[in-house]
């Protein structure tokens, strides 16, 4: 898999605003925030992106939503929140490293577009 603008904030090449770190995963506030709180999740394996997971990943994928609520209760989200998962062109997904979005701190509307 080609680098990409996360696995460079992985590895400090380029800034993030970090808000958790351990040894299979990172989160840091999004540069274009859709809401109040806007972090991403990502795993530190570089996998494209959900529909690339594989078996062996089930664990790793585990972690990555047990940290996301994990945070968005460390971030005062109390009153709700989404975790959303753009997968592939037609899912929205800008950059080909899995990552997980949290986005809460206003009312949030559904259908998205
Ligand atoms: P997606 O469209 O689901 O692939 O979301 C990619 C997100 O990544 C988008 O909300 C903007 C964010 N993003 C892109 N480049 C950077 C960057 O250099 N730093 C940070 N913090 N976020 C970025």
């Amino acid at each position: 898999m080609p680098d990409t603008i996360f696995s460079k904030i992985i590895n400090r090449t380029i800034p993030a605003r970090i808000v958790h770190e351990d040894d299979r995963c990172l989160a840091f506030h999004d540069i274009s925030p859709q809401a109040p709180v806007h972090v991403l999740v990502i795993p530190k394996k570089p996998i494209e992106s959900l529909a690339h997971a594989a078996e062996e990943d089930t664990d790793l994928l585990g972690h990555l939503l047990a940290t996301t609520t994990n945070l968005a209760r460390t971030l005062g989200l109390d009153a709700g929140y989404r975790v959303v998962i753009n997968t592939g062109k037609e899912g929205g997904q800008s950059v080909d490293h899995l990552h997980l979005h949290l986005l809460g701190g206003r009312s949030l509307s559904w259908p998205p577009g």
